[in-house]
């Protein structure tokens, strides 16, 4: 593979939380940069069977999860999204060999989709014309749809993949003391699969909203957003940042893994 043409691709790389509690926010984001093997470039050389539809891939790892025993940490991703260009077989991590923890000597990584489809200590790939059924793919991380998703014409069950529209304050951080009448700049990352197209700001607990400025995404990557505030009350003010996705889909108040952020500061 390192005799091959190295592809470095910087992404936003998020843990969805646990399956068993998939509507339960956790946060666990990143931006990190990749190096590896473009594996779009790899199957077209090989060669890919008509009937192919998914991608199954194995990692070294096994063991007992949620009271089932599994042989190997086992995921699998339509083809259409490998057609879409960016999945690597990493070998390096932010320009260094992929730590143990991260996945040594190689993985998956699947840009725009959440991270438990990029299969760490990868030692085999299979093309399938159906879906592999398995804990982790299956049974676990598919979220089930509610009444408007099902109006929405959805299916009954979604398999985690795509990246659902999120956003994150980092600053000002939780608790912290802020001043009357004083400039402070709240900014904070968003992301999502098809991209973000606004984010919008509220300093009253989600009430009234404004449009904070947004930088155009590059590549995978997630999205600085800011917005400057004039506190004009002293006590307790809420923070919450909302993003909104290329095709109009907005983040939920709550009930959701990607429900909005809120960041509770101290005005004095
Ligand atoms: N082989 C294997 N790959 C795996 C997992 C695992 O348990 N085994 N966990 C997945 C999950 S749930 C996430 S969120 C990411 C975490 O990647 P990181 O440890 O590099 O942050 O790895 C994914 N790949
Ligand atoms: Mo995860």
């Amino acid at each position: 593979m390192k005799a091959r043409p190295k592809k470095t691709i910087e992404t936003v790389h998020q843990c969805c939380g646990s399956p068993l509690e998939p509507t339960v926010p956790t946060r666990r984001v990143a931006n990190v940069c990749w190096g590896g093997v473009d594996l779009a470039e790899l199957l077209n050389e090989i060669g890919v069977d008509a009937n192919a539809r998914f991608l199954w891939s194995y990692g070294l790892d096994g063991g007992e999860f949620a009271g089932t025993s599994c042989d190997w940490y086992l995921k699998d991703l339509p083809l259409e999204r490998l057609s879409a260009g960016g999945v690597l077989i990493a070998y390096e991590l932010n320009g260094a060999p992929l730590p143990a923890e991260h996945g040594f000597p190689a993985r998956l990584v699947v840009p725009g989709y959440y991270g438990t489809n990029s299969v760490k200590w990868l030692w085999r790939l299979q093309l399938a014309a159906r879906r592999a059924d398995g804990l982790f793919t299956t049974t676990l991380y598919n979220d089930a749809s509610d009444a408007r998703d099902l109006a929405a014409g959805l299916p009954p069950r979604r398999p985690v993949w795509a990246l659902a529209p999120e956003s994150i304050i980092v600053a000002p951080a939780p608790d912290a003391a802020v001043a009357l009448h004083e400039p402070v700049e709240i900014w904070g990352w968003a992301w999502s699969f098809r991209g973000i197209a606004g984010v919008q700001v509220s300093t009253d607990g989600g009430i009234n909203y404004r449009h904070a400025t947004l930088e155009p995404r590059r590549g995978w990557a997630w999205q600085p957003f800011s917005l400057q505030w004039r506190p004009s009350h002293r006590g307790v003010a809420q923070l919450c940042a909302r993003a909104i996705e290329a095709g109009g889909a907005a983040q939920p108040v709550e009930g959701a893994r990607n429900a909005i952020h809120t960041v509770r500061v101290m005005v004095e």
